[in-house]
């Protein structure tokens, strides 16, 4: 008897329409090195066409709404009934990988276009949405297209510019179509009430799956988070042989401290059960002064919490504060913030986890539940009040690295998941 994934090559070639689809994405990548996919730039573009194109070969509907989200659509019986729509993300972080975002946009447009070869017509629309700009490599803010989609943007992050320091986030979503009059309105672009449920398939991104052996997996909730892009130590630059130490006002000792204090802070609260991670993925010296003799007078670097509850995330950041003002005065350096990005976290609606549950137990699929470490754009539909659900891959070598790596069997096992939850809506 042909297993589930054999039967799918029998009746429509789920593997070639997916291994053809991830090596024209992988072409549209604009570095040399892993994959880039910038948001609201080439590489996301190129992506896009690739999807138009596709969809149009099976005679799918496409349009983009007012953020220049891509929506592609298999009509339903009745047009006015609320949507099934799945989606995730079309850019990339920089020299990232080419399955993050993208293995959830082809799984919902391959489980369309084989609906559409099986000749099946769904009760409602069934949508797929295919967000630009989640990653907040870009303009420091995440989620951007599904934020703008559903209202949620300020202006603040409007005026928020590139990591290459050029466009304003209002600049190039204006030369990319979108409608800034609405975005600036913090209008919702479509009516939450006209989507019945949001689904999205991503690949896990961390070592969990992998090391419990687990293809598929359902997701319980999405870390929130807190991130400055730019915390700026300022302290006083000195000859590095002449200064002693009760004298010195070193920002790079003072930034070090703090976060050797978090580190500290984040073991401890772990124990205590909190759900809790931390990073500071950018740190600078001034490259124009910096040298082995000086003295570091300024130091600039980021920081980002994320955590699963609201709380320990703001009981974090306030920790961090605290420490902050302690080595200030401790070693007479000051600490300067940019704006602080918050996104909360989300949970998935529980009704869902059991569809999704039922479905992957019904095709013999691994059914764990999994909370999401990871950012991803079903947290702003489940926090718009829309049923949310999310469904994961295991994948090798994590994510936003270049060698993030998917085998295409746990690939198409997470599809059937979603195809069968696009037919089987509840
Ligand atoms: O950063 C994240 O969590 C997601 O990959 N955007
Ligand atoms: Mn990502
Ligand atoms: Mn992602």
């Amino acid at each position: 008897m042909n297993t589930v994934t054999e039967n799918i090559q029998l009746e429509f070639d789920m593997f070639a329409e997916a291994e053809r689809l991830f090596s024209e994405l992988e072409a549209t990548s604009t570095s040399t090195i892993g994959i880039t996919r910038e948001a609201y730039g080439a590489g996301e573009q190129k992506a896009i066409e690739v999807f138009e194109a596709y969809a149009l070969k099976y005679d799918l509907e496409t349009s983009f709404d007012g953020a220049g989200n891509l929506v592609i659509v298999l009509p339903g019986i009745d047009r006015n009934a609320p949507c099934i729509a799945c989606g995730s993300h079309l850019d990339s972080v920089p020299q990232g990988g080419n399955f993050d975002g993208a293995a959830g946009i082809v799984a919902g447009i391959i489980s369309l276009a084989r609906m559409r070869h099986e000749s099946f017509a769904p009760a409602c629309d069934l949508k797929v949405m295919a967000f630009r700009c989640e990653e907040s490599a870009w303009f420091g803010k995440p989620y951007i297209g599904s934020c703008a989609l559903l209202g949620k943007l300020s202006q603040d992050d409007l005026e928020a510019r590139q990591r290459d320091g050029k466009e304003t986030l209002a600049e190039a979503m204006e030369r990319c179509g979108a409608d800034l009059d609405r975005i600036l309105a913090a209008e919702s672009l479509v009516d939450p009430k006209s989507i019945a449920a949001y689904l999205e398939m991503h690949i896990e991104q961390g070592p969990v799956m992998i090391a419990r052996d687990l293809p598929t997996a359902v997701v319980t909730g999405i870390r929130g988070a807190i991130r400055h892009r730019k915390i700026t130590c300022l302290g006083r630059a000195g000859h590095s042989g002449a200064v002693p130490r009760w004298l010195r006002q070193d920002a790079f000792f003072a930034t070090a401290e703090l976060i050797s204090a978090l580190d500290e802070h984040w073991r401890v609260l772990l124990e205590r059960g909190l759900d809790i991670v931390v990073t500071s993925g950018i740190v600078k010296t001034n490259a124009a002064v910096h040298a082995m003799t000086r003295i570091p007078d300024e130091i600039t670097f980021s920081l980002e919490i994320r955590s699963q509850s609201t709380d320990a995330l703001e009981a974090f950041y306030h920790l961090m504060e605290t420490e902050c003002n302690n080595i200030a005065k401790e070693r007479k350096v000051s600490f300067q913030f940019d704006r602080k990005l918050y996104t909360a976290p989300a949970r998935m609606n529980e009704r869902w986890i059991e569809r999704l549950k039922d479905i992957s137990e019904r095709l013999s699929m691994t059914s764990e539940l999994i909370p999401s470490g990871a950012g991803h754009d079903a947290a702003v539909f489940a926090n718009a009040g829309i049923p949310t659900a999310m469904i994961f891959i295991r994948n090798e070598n994590g994510s936003h690295n270049p060698e993030e790596s998917m085998e295409i069997e746990d690939f198409i096992k997470g599809t059937e998941i979603l195809y069968h939850a696009f037919k089987e809506p509840l």
